[in-house]
């Protein structure tokens, strides 16, 4: 999902100073047309031991959203990705691929079916807020699945994050078939609210780090922190004005606000 906060938007391009006083930069170099956008390419190994428990949502067969295995039969992704959805066609149509950085080759993998499955009853199509959904596999997968961050107090503003994921290399682009990662750090609330409004609430996690970021087919996928090799989630993709725009952060709903997930 991408939004287009018009007022904000013309204050950032018109490069009003203040806007840019606290890490944020408008840099006139940076486009739209940066290559996840920037970032590498997941190795076999860096999938192995620390990209493994995330998933990608097919409909039809064809990758739409990721997700990320967080209990052997529990998938986290956003509430965008299936709000959509008549709840026969999440049943019937999509299905949660695991086990394979490529979406091409179905080595490693194994495809399940949606049992059942929990959207945000809070969630709002409008502003984005409490984006957040909980998929129920039918079937129970032997990778390890990542840590779910509880902790409010983190990520810490200007933390390292890695989002990864399956999408568009580009604003505008098409899926990847290979699975990329980058880096991003944490931004504060109060600085993402300078990017995009009152949009912005407790539930998100912001974060930037100039010409990459998580873009279209990220959606529902995971934003990781790492301490030694272990993952945790500590975002969903969620949204952002564009794709690696100077200026605007993406968005991820913030898990630690959604623990223990019961809604
Ligand atoms: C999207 O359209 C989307 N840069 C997802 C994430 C971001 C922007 C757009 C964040 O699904």
């Amino acid at each position: 999902m991408s939004k287009r906060p018009i007022f904000f938007a013309s204050l950032l391009l018109t490069g009003w100073p203040i806007m840019f006083g606290c890490g944020l930069q408008n840099d006139a170099t940076q486009g739209s047309k940066l290559d996840i956008v920037g970032g590498n390419t997941v190795t076999a190994s860096q999938y192995t031991t620390l990209f493994k428990s995330i998933a990608s949502l097919r409909y039809g067969g064809s990758h739409f959203c990721g997700g990320t295995l967080i209990a052997s039969n529990k998938i986290l992704t956003a509430a965008h990705c299936l709000a959509d959805f008549s709840s026969s066609t999440i049943k019937n149509s999509v299905t949660v691929t695991l086990g394979s950085s490529s979406l091409s080759s179905s080595t490693g993998a194994t495809t399940y079916k949606v049992s059942s499955y929990k959207i945000d009853p809070r969630y709002n199509a409008n502003t984005s807020q409490f984006d957040m959904a909980v998929i129920t596999i039918n079937g129970t997968s032997t990778i390890t699945p990542a840590k779910v961050n509880v902790d409010t107090a983190l990520p810490a503003v200007g933390a390292k994050t890695y989002v990864a994921g399956w999408g568009s290399t580009r604003e505008g682009g098409n899926v990847n078939s290979a699975l990329k990662y980058t880096s991003v750090a944490v931004v504060a609330n109060k600085e993402c609210t300078i990017a995009y409004g009152s949009d912005i609430y407790a539930g998100s996690l912001c974060a930037y780090t100039k010409a990459t970021d998580s873009c279209q087919g990220d959606s529902g996928g995971p934003l990781y922190s790492l301490s030694a090799t272990t993952m945790t989630v500590v975002g969903v993709v969620s949204w952002g004005y564009g794709c690696a725009q100077a200026g605007y952060p993406g968005v991820y709903t913030r898990v630690s606000e959604f623990t223990p997930l019961t809604f």
